[in-house]
């Protein structure tokens, strides 16, 4: 996308639904938005079919703020329950097989490059913890071993959500789900330090319980990998339906768990700290 792929030609204008002509006039896009600008410009996210209070949906949303240049991203994700969010927001969206999203950004990324040189276009993968550290292993982990240019969010909910409570390789262990009754047997996948090990360039750990850092992280997660090499970001995104957590209670449980064991962490290269320093010596932008 860019931005004149979303102008209407002037005489088209008046037909569009009242909700294009906003997302045209008053969206995110050509300009850096703020956490604190909420309410004062049109979401690329705004309704979804996900559960009532939903961390994950939630996370998504703040997540798109934090896009340095939407109109010239796309955003790559599968099966689960993420994809139900990705998929009405504003914004092109790639549906990968499951297990095939960071094979897929790998072409998106590479080809865009060769179609627009003159034009960065950022690519993020977001997927849930199955979809990146279980069935889609593999091509993450090669995906990140041949420096690959794009961003991958995993949307860690600690089960598989959207086919109703298996467990996952980054469950914790002994947590019991629906349909792992006797309790997970072996310890949550370490997926940070596999990040680490294969040179991610930019690693974050963080939850959605303080947004303005989710929109920042998010931030240099993109910009990082738009200049410098791949990113990481591991967010904990409760599945309020498989873990019984009341809608009302979901950010207190994502404090209390980033307190015990989800606190906020960042992994820097120095050329991805030297690059981000001088983003923010020249204003922050990064546009
Ligand atoms: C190749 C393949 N295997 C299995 C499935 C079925 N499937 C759809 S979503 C899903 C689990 C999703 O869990 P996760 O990736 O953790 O995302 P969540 O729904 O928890 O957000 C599975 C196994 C599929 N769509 N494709
Ligand atoms: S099943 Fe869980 S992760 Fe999926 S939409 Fe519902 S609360 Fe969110």
């Amino acid at each position: 996308m860019a931005l004149r792929t979303l102008q209407v030609a002037p005489g088209f204008m008046r037909f569009m639904p009242k909700e294009y002509q906003d997302l045209v006039e008053n969206g995110p896009f050509g300009r850096q938005v703020k956490l604190s600008d909420v309410g004062t410009f049109k979401e690329i996210l705004e309704e979804h079919p996900m559960c009532e209070g939903c961390a994950m949906a939630f996370f998504i949303r703040l997540a798109l703020m934090g896009l340095p240049n939407p109109e010239h991203t796309i955003m790559v994700g599968t099966a689960g329950c993420g994809r139900m969010a990705l998929s009405q927001a504003a914004i092109p969206f790639v549906y990968g097989n499951y297990c095939d999203t960071n094979g897929v950004a790998t072409g998106l990324k590479r080809g865009l490059a060769i179609r627009f040189p003159e034009q960065d276009k950022d690519v993020v993968v977001m997927a849930g913890d199955g979809g990146i550290a279980d069935i889609g292993f593999s091509q993450v982990m090669h995906s990140w071993f041949r420096k690959e240019k794009f961003t991958t969010v995993m949307l860690d909910n600690e089960v598989y959500g959207n086919t109703g409570g298996q467990e996952s390789g980054m469950t914790c262990r002994g947590t019991m789900v629906k349909m792992a009754p006797r309790g997970k047997q072996f310890d949550k996948i370490d997926m940070l330090g596999l990040a680490r090990t294969a040179g991610v360039a930019y690693i974050a750990r963080l939850t959605p319980a303080n947004p303005s850092r989710v929109v920042s992280t998010i931030r240099k997660a993109v910009l990082v990998a738009r200049k410098i090499g791949p990113s990481y970001v591991q967010v904990y995104t409760s599945c309020n339906i498989e873990y019984s957590i009341p809608a009302d209670k979901v950010l207190d449980d994502a404090r209390q768990v980033e307190k015990e064991r989800y606190g906020y962490l960042e992994i820097v290269s120095e050329e991805a700290g030297a690059y981000l320093e001088s983003v923010a010596a020249e204003g922050g932008e990064g546009r």
